[in-house]
């Protein structure tokens, strides 16, 4: 059988903050080959997949060698000889392998690279590419790209409580002129801020380092950005938070330390619709945190006939979790992160538990990410319709803005860009009006 694995090789590479991180190579009966690395978060919620680190002194306790010697002992004996072809009965075997809830025995670090490196290594032996290989024969759509500009939160120092500002441009037609319309909000966004002495870097995601005063004060250069660089705020391209307010938790309420104020759940909803009412926001990300349903659900009543309100940490890439939401009526998206599940079955299952209920899917990075491309084509392939990777800066980002770009050109005249159709119908519809 050409696609039965024969060999599996493991190793510790360096991720985007210069911390260790797994890869994994994997090659196939005739030859096909696969390669995939673990990325990492920074902001995590604690119902996710544990990666596995050494601990102690050495590279401040992120050593991976014991996530790459379990690729090694545990998982490689049990995937020897197995159909690559075969991605549930590889990840089902991996989970089994593990045996534990949350990947904790081998790290979901190296579950996510194992996963990840079959599939592309099937991808290759079809001589096929992973997004088609994923797609089969269904018709499948570009994502929408949700792009960083400002870093905040566990980013960028906690610079701004928010912990990132982002821009959407559902009417841009393509891949190709979504990324044009963000490098002129990028640029403008840097110039205005070193205008006003604010710029001190850029954060984690490539995105600005700001020294803004207020959460608002980011809102409004954000939209004074779109303004000058002759895109319309609201109409050509719109705001999307992640508040990641799991990081603002203080007690039963949020701290949010830049804007001097400790808010309850409900009143942290109250300054989220605010701000939804006053700007051009589409989009909203764990505005409470990660075990607060009935005020995400609050949230979603008030907010979710015309904005996206997605899960990240409240919802880890779980199908059970995307079940328990829905039923509490909490979020219209998901944000998919393979690493949070730990393999990509069980993330695929989450995207089809959220497709499912008529939710939107959004396939992100982590914070620490490294040159995999994976995320392109998983968000391509799985139609998911929107796709969120960071900021415009630094090549572990650019790296999949750019594979976008040339799946986007392989498509040729079937290529088509999920734009609105990517967010909730209401949304979508919203828009429309
Ligand atoms: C998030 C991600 C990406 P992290 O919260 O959505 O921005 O951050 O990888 O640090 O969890
Ligand atoms: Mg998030």
């Amino acid at each position: 059988m050409k696609t039965e694995i024969t060999n599996i090789a493991a190793r510790q590479i360096w991720d985007s903050r210069g911390r260790p991180t797994v890869e994994v190579d994997v090659t196939l009966a005739g030859g096909g080959q696969g390669r995939a690395a673990a990325p990492a978060g920074a902001s995590r919620g604690d119902h996710e997949a544990i990666d596995l680190r050494d601990g102690g002194e050495r590279f401040g306790g992120k050593g991976v060698d014991s996530a790459v010697e379990a690729v090694r002992t545990i998982l490689a004996p049990v995937l020897l000889g197995a159909d690559a072809l075969d991605q549930a009965a590889i990840d089902a075997g991996i989970s089994e392998a593990d045996g534990t809830p949350n990947k904790a025995r081998c790290g979901g670090n190296a579950t996510v690279a194992l996963s990840l490196a079959v599939a592309w290594a099937a991808a290759a032996a079809e001589g096929l590419p992973l997004w088609r290989y994923l797609a089969g024969d269904r018709p499948v759509r570009l994502p929408m790209p949700e792009i960083q500009i400002f870093g905040g939160g566990a980013h960028a120092g906690r610079r701004t409580d928010v912990q990132d500002f982002m821009v959407m441009a559902p009417r841009a037609g393509s891949v190709r002129r979504a990324l044009e319309i963000t490098a002129d909000v990028y640029h403008e966004a840097g110039a205005l801020m070193e205008e006003a002495g604010l710029l001190a870097g850029t954060a984690d995601e490539g995105g600005w380092w700001p020294n803004f005063d207020s959460n608002e004060q980011a809102l409004d250069m954000l939209v004074r950005a779109i303004d000058r660089s002759g895109h319309e705020p609201g109409e050509d391209v719109f705001i999307s938070l992640d508040i990641a307010a799991n990081e603002l938790r203080n007690g039963d309420g949020y701290l949010l330390p830049l804007d001097d104020a400790r808010l309850d759940g409900a009143a942290m909803v109250d300054r989220v619709v605010d701000w939804a009412e006053r700007y051009p926001i589409l989009s909203i990300e764990d505005p409470v945190g990660q075990d607060d349903l009935p005020h995400m659900a609050q949230a979603t009543q008030r907010l979710g006939a015309s904005v996206q309100l997605i899960g990240d940490d409240i919802l880890v890439t779980s199908a059970d979790r995307v079940a328990t939401a829905a039923a509490a009526g909490a979020c219209n998206a998901l944000l998919v992160k393979v690493n949070q599940a730990g393999t990509v079955s069980e993330a695929k299952a989450a995207f089809d538990a959220a497709r499912a209920r008529g939710w939107a899917t959004i396939v992100s990075a982590r914070s620490g990410e490294t040159e995999d491309l994976s995320i392109a084509h998983l968000a391509t392939g799985w139609d998911a319709g929107q796709i969120k990777v960071g900021s415009f800066a630094r090549s572990e980002r650019m790296a999949k803005w750019n594979e976008l770009l040339r799946i986007e050109e392989a498509m040729g005249g079937e290529a088509r860009f999920a734009g609105a159709d990517g967010l909730p119908a209401s949304v979508a519809a919203a828009l429309r009006r």
